[in-house]
């Protein structure tokens, strides 16, 4: 379990060699969310924080500092002091040592300290950079925290040049090592035992909830930390709802079950797709449905190559929705010759893009016009909708990107049709 401390010191030094010479770069952690009273959300650290140090407590914070030849001359750390009171309500808290055991940086001070240090060690250092988003879609997180200082350093040090450091971030994020690529494995794996759980436990009568509550038992009796993000478990007419996590209903005989579902593995996501009979046996029109989207997996795994862009692979998946589209006679000839740029016709039934990147978020940083290289792990997950009919097939395994054929990490959890039905 975990990461030795050589990760993050490594990530690190790889952030300094692409920034700006003569750089300071501040990391916050992820904000506890209140629920109700004195609760919180369950927390969870925002993936950079805990990409560039292993550090998961919250209200921890900490910067570095390179020198004009790109090298780290500096770095420091700074957490709660754990006063008793704290030590009472929530347990132990990091000790200095153990800041320095788990990310590699031997400076730590107490948070009060982290001003007058701040305001000491920013006069060495031209550029500040700061993540100014933390969200691949470009949903800003508000952290508070990160803009309170982004605003006292503006006003109070108007000659240094503040910078996002999003872009290097995802750079490095990206490509994933072995040491990340084992822990992807692993989630998917636990994932992977609980789909087979959950194909022996599926009939006609149970609730969608008693899927999910299997997920949570199966992912944290295998040692995951988490689900990766909250499960998709749609029977029926829920198939079609892309982000139904309501999962109320009762599973009919006759419906389709999908499930997209994933565990946290050391912070690290997987992301599965699978749809499957509640009965034990697809109808004719399901199977004719579910070959279909099949077939186009079979077909798009092949071309995530480096060289291509998830754009690329979009354009491609949606030539291959349509033609199959098509063949079901879902669409016509004329439907094709009628449609706008803007509104094609396989939207109606293909309403989402095939894939996007994996790795700490199950969303993870990377955007469509990236050019795909070996150690990147990306999804590919096409899918048919029909609200008329009310059912939807979607497919979603994991794929890595190498220098010869891209691997897929889902290989092994069943997807063919023989396999699915009982
Ligand atoms: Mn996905």
């Amino acid at each position: 379990m975990g990461f030795q401390k050589e990760f993050f010191i490594n990530n690190r030094n790889r952030l300094s060699s692409i920034i700006e010479p003569n750089s300071m770069v501040l990391f916050f952690s992820a904000e506890t969310f209140p629920r109700t009273g004195d609760q919180t959300f369950k927390y969870r650290q925002n993936s950079d924080t805990f990409y560039f140090s292993g550090l998961t407590q919250p209200e921890t914070c900490f910067f570095i500092q390179t020198d004009n030849s790109k090298h780290i001359v500096y770095e420091h750390a700074f957490i709660i002091e754990p006063t008793d009171y704290i030590i009472i309500w929530t347990g132990s808290k990091y000790s200095k040592s153990d800041v320095s055991e788990i990310s590699g940086i031997e400076r730590v001070s107490f948070l009060n300290e982290f001003d007058s240090v701040l305001e000491e060690r920013i006069k060495c250092s031209e550029n500040i950079y700061f993540s100014f988003k933390n969200n691949v879609r470009g949903i800003k997180y508000s952290y508070s925290k990160v803009n309170q200082y982004i605003e006292k350093i503006k006003s109070l040090y108007s000659e240094k040049i503040i910078l996002d450091a999003d872009p290097q971030f995802m750079e490095l994020r990206l490509c994933k090592t072995d040491e990340e690529l084992n822990k992807i494995k692993k989630a998917i794996e636990i994932t992977g035992n609980c789909f087979n759980e959950i194909r022996k436990f599926l009939k006609p009568g149970i609730y969608e909830y008693e899927i999910e509550a299997l997920i949570y038992k199966e992912f944290i009796s295998n040692g995951a930390n988490d689900v990766a993000y909250l499960p998709i478990v749609a029977s029926g007419k829920n198939n079609c709802i892309l982000h139904y996590i309501d999962n109320r209903n009762i599973c009919n005989k006759g419906d389709l079950l999908l499930l997209d579902f994933g565990a946290e593995y050391d912070y690290y996501a997987a992301d599965l797709t699978r749809t499957i009979p509640v009965s034990g046996k697809l109808s004719q029109r399901q199977a004719d449905i579910y070959a279909s989207v099949l077939k186009v997996q079979r077909m798009m795994i092949p071309m995530m190559k480096p060289g291509i862009t998830i754009n690329e692979l979009n354009s491609k998946c949606e030539e291959l929705i349509q033609e199959e589209l098509l063949n079901l006679g879902l669409l016509s000839v004329n439907d094709i010759k009628n449609q706008t740029q803007n509104a094609p016709a396989f939207k109606k039934y293909f309403m989402h893009g095939l894939s996007h990147f994996l790795g700490l978020d199950v969303h993870d940083v990377g955007n469509k016009d990236v050019v795909l290289k070996p150690g990147m792990v990306l999804t590919c997950e096409p899918a048919i909708y029909i609200r008329e009919e009310e059912f939807g097939i979607r497919l979603e395994n994991d794929i890595l990107i190498t220098d010869d054929e891209p691997v897929d990490l889902c290989k092994n959890i069943p997807i063919e049709i023989a396999d699915i039905e009982k």
